[in-house]
């Protein structure tokens, strides 16, 4: 077994001071949602613990979700790559290509078994003459290199439930990684692409404790995937009171009014976007005015029509109308100060009474 650097031990190779380091670690803690206190264990995980080291498999994708990751803000890309983690293979980030790319994956394989993580994005096509690297088919090369794996993470819709490649007719039949490997911990990050500190978080996760991060009931970790887009909207406000869009570049647009009638999914998507945000926190689609097309869900392609309104809002206990909640956000204002005025009517009219 070959003896790996701590990531505190890579840290300092490179130059890095103890105070950028210490902000690496409580940039992780906060990504992984841990309390201020737990930032300890981070810093004691980190000095102690060789990085781990990553094969980054790309199949049938768009190449958005390396795009992605590399845009991670908290901790900077270069601390994730550079120093949490050892990235070995990587077909977009090595610098190396053709067979000595090929070979160091089969080093890494021999030298770090159930050692290292596979990551993979993109779907696998059952065919190999879909998609063939180094000579060799998808399906091959997958079960190849997740054999000797500590687990395995699909990062993005595409891995995880086949994604945009397996949407309708799946012309080159492509599926996603949890039907073909079923002997290893898979850790689903769904999103097309996913949120780049997710998976930091859940990499770092694994790398402090020692153990797969706490999943729910489809595989995706629970700390990144428990609240509907909905449930954390910046315009939830505006559902409640029953403010809708009509249309794109309406006054309720230009308002910031509830995205709703022009399709959004967020009553229906469970991602982090509303609450983590993208490009470090500066915005999410709902933000700037796209609605959610539930790009985390299961066939979410298959899923749309997008942009289109719906009539039902899925609710986690009823089907309500939009068009009831305007109605009965209003009905709640007109009671409200139907109500009011006749509090004051009689407080008035108490007051008289006492006057006279
Ligand atoms: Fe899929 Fe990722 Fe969407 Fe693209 O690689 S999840 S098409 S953002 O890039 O796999
Ligand atoms: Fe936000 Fe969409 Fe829910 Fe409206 S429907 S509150 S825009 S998530
Ligand atoms: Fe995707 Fe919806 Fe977030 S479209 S990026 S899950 S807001």
């Amino acid at each position: 077994m070959v003896k790996r650097q701590t990531v505190y031990e890579t840290a300092l190779e490179r130059g890095v001071s103890r105070r950028s380091f210490l902000k690496m670690c409580t940039a992780l803690a906060a990504t992984m949602g841990l309390d201020f206190s737990q930032t300890n264990d981070v810093v004691k995980a980190m000095e102690n613990k060789p990085r781990v080291p990553v094969i980054w498999l790309q199949f049938q994708d768009c190449t958005g979700c390396s795009e992605s990751f590399i845009r991670s803000t908290h901790p900077k890309p270069e601390s994730v790559l550079l120093e949490m983690i050892s990235l070995e293979y990587s077909e977009v980030l090595s610098a190396a290509s053709g067979h000595q790319v090929e070979e160091a994956r089969k080093h890494v394989m021999e030298s770090y078994k159930g050692e290292y993580i596979v990551a993979v994005e993109g779907s696998i096509p059952r065919e190999s003459m879909y998609c063939t690297v180094g000579g060799f088919g998808a399906m091959e090369t997958l079960i190849e290199t997740a054999k000797d794996s500590k687990a395995v993470i699909t990062y993005g819709s595409c891995s995880t439930w086949g994604g945009i490649p397996a949407a309708s007719p799946n012309p080159t039949d492509a599926v996603p990684v949890t039907n073909i490997i079923k002997d290893k911990p898979i850790i689903k990050v769904p999103g097309c692409p996913p949120i780049a500190e997710v998976m930091t978080g859940v990499l770092a996760h694994i790398l402090t404790f020692e153990m797969m991060p706490e999943l729910d009931h489809l595989g995706r970790p629970k700390a990144f995937y428990r609240h509907r887009i909905h449930d954390k909207c910046n315009r939830r406000a505006y559902f409640d009171a029953g403010l809708f869009v009509e249309s794109f570049d309406d006054e309720g647009a230009k308002q910031g009014y509830c995205l709703y009638k022009v399709g959004c999914k967020g009553p229906t998507t469970y991602n982090s976007c509303a609450e983590m945000r993208w490009n470090g926190g500066v915005s999410y689609p709902i933000q700037s005015g796209s609605p959610c097309i539930g790009c985390s869900e299961e066939n979410f392609w298959d899923n749309g029509p997008f942009f289109v309104r719906r009539t039902k809002v899925p609710g986690s206990q009823t089907t309500m109308n939009p068009e009831k909640i305007g109605a009965y956000a209003a009905g709640v204002t007109a009671a409200g100060i139907a109500a009011h005025a006749a509090i004051t009517t009689v407080k008035k009219h108490k007051n008289q009474e006492k006057d006279d």
